[in-house]
């Protein structure tokens, strides 16, 4: 797209202070992004950890021809208002590491409908979630399921973690979390639990999710700091594409087709993005300095894949601040071809909206050495 975008600055505060060190940015920048994302936009979660949490081994058994082991693990909670909650959580981990020898890397999927089960038994493996790729690569391969969290529909916020914790003795917020910033909550608890396997290493965790899953990936990693990489593929509007000037999904479309996704407040920006105080590319900087890859297929115009990249690039000044560099230097790359940073990785792949084994084989190829 052809347009100037005129967006909000990254390295100046809200009082005009120019940010010029990764100090201020961590003082000052951050915390006021992560209040503007969460106001304007995502909404804010109103706890983090319930104090009622509790982790159960529901199963575990030997699968992949006894090179895996597959633990199913029970993540149960309950709020004031009576309700209980369970994040099933799923865990492939290479046997080596259940016999005590290595805490492996791991990569936390949040799938949202995708995988049509939790699967089961000696064949788990799909393109969206090719378990024995990620094992052979040297990780672990964990995933969540957004219908455990939060339902994917618009019921008035009364089911999943809304029903459970939300006060319903009056009305409803104009930040108040909407599902997006909800199944955030669910990789956030997953990360609770995935600290204390003895067979992952909890440092070397990367949250990955596709489309919606990505914009959730990417809201996730901006709260929480313990995820030390961020996977965004596809997740366009309101996920990784700048949203000022963006082709495809604008934020009035995206706020009539999901009004259960974002915030109240969000829907005062439809046909006005220009009025935003933050842009996506804001977004990405909150990920700094930790690993971050963003991935585009060519033909999801949807998404806008070239508003995903301008975002990455934009967020570079951020990685800059803690010596690391980015794409920024980089025109849009050819087809197939990764371009991989010491900490920024973006591919933009052949091909339509989906996540597929050859995503995943770029984005293990980014992972391995960084992560
Ligand atoms: C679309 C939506 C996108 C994207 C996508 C998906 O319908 O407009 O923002 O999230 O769904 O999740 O596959």
């Amino acid at each position: 797209m052809n347009v100037e975008r005129i967006l909000p600055q990254l390295l100046v505060g809200q009082n005009g202070l120019e940010i010029d060190s990764a100090q201020q940015w961590e003082e000052l920048r951050r915390p006021e992004l992560l209040e503007l994302f969460a106001e304007h936009v995502y909404g804010r979660q109103p706890l983090q950890r319930p104090e009622t949490m509790t982790f159960t081994a529901a199963s575990q058994a030997g699968c992949l021809d006894g090179k895996a082991i597959r633990k199913s693990i029970h993540i149960d909670f309950s709020g004031e208002n009576g309700g209980q909650g369970r994040i099933r959580l799923t865990l492939y981990v290479p046997a080596d590491a259940a016999a005590g020898k290595k805490r492996y890397p791991a990569f936390l999927l949040f799938d949202h409908g995708r995988l049509s089960a939790v699967p089961e038994g000696d064949s788990p493996s799909s393109p969206f979630w090719p378990v024995e790729q990620i094992l052979a690569s040297g990780y672990a391969a964990t995933m969540i399921a957004a219908e455990d969290i939060d339902p994917d529909e618009h019921d008035g916020f009364r089911n999943g973690v809304h029903g459970i914790f939300d006060p319903q003795d009056r009305p409803r917020a104009a930040d108040a979390w909407g599902t997006i910033a909800a199944w955030a909550w669910g990789l956030s608890r997953a990360m609770d639990y995935l600290e204390t396997d003895p067979d992952v290493d909890p440092a070397r965790i990367a949250v990955i999710g596709h489309s919606r899953g990505g914009k959730t990936a990417l809201w996730a990693g901006a709260l929480d700091e313990r995820i030390a990489m961020v996977v965004s593929n596809e997740s366009g509007c309101t996920g990784a594409a700048v949203s000022r000037g963006k082709a495809g999904e604008r934020v009035h479309q995206i706020n009539k087709a999901f009004p259960h996704w974002f915030s109240e407040n969000y829907k005062r920006y439809n046909h006005k993005e220009d009025e935003l105080p933050v842009d996506q590319h804001l977004l990405l900087a909150l990920i700094a300095p930790r690993l971050l890859y963003v991935s585009s297929a060519a033909e999801d115009e949807w998404a806008d894949p070239v508003s995903e990249y301008l975002s990455l690039q934009l967020a570079e000044p951020v990685y800059r601040l803690f010596g690391a560099d980015g794409v920024a230097a980089e025109p849009f790359p050819q087809l197939d071809s990764p371009l991989h940073t010491e900490r920024c990785g973006y591919h933009v792949r052949a091909g339509q909206h989906d996540l597929t084994k050859v995503d995943w084989m770029y984005i293990l190829g980014f992972a391995n050495g960084r992560l």
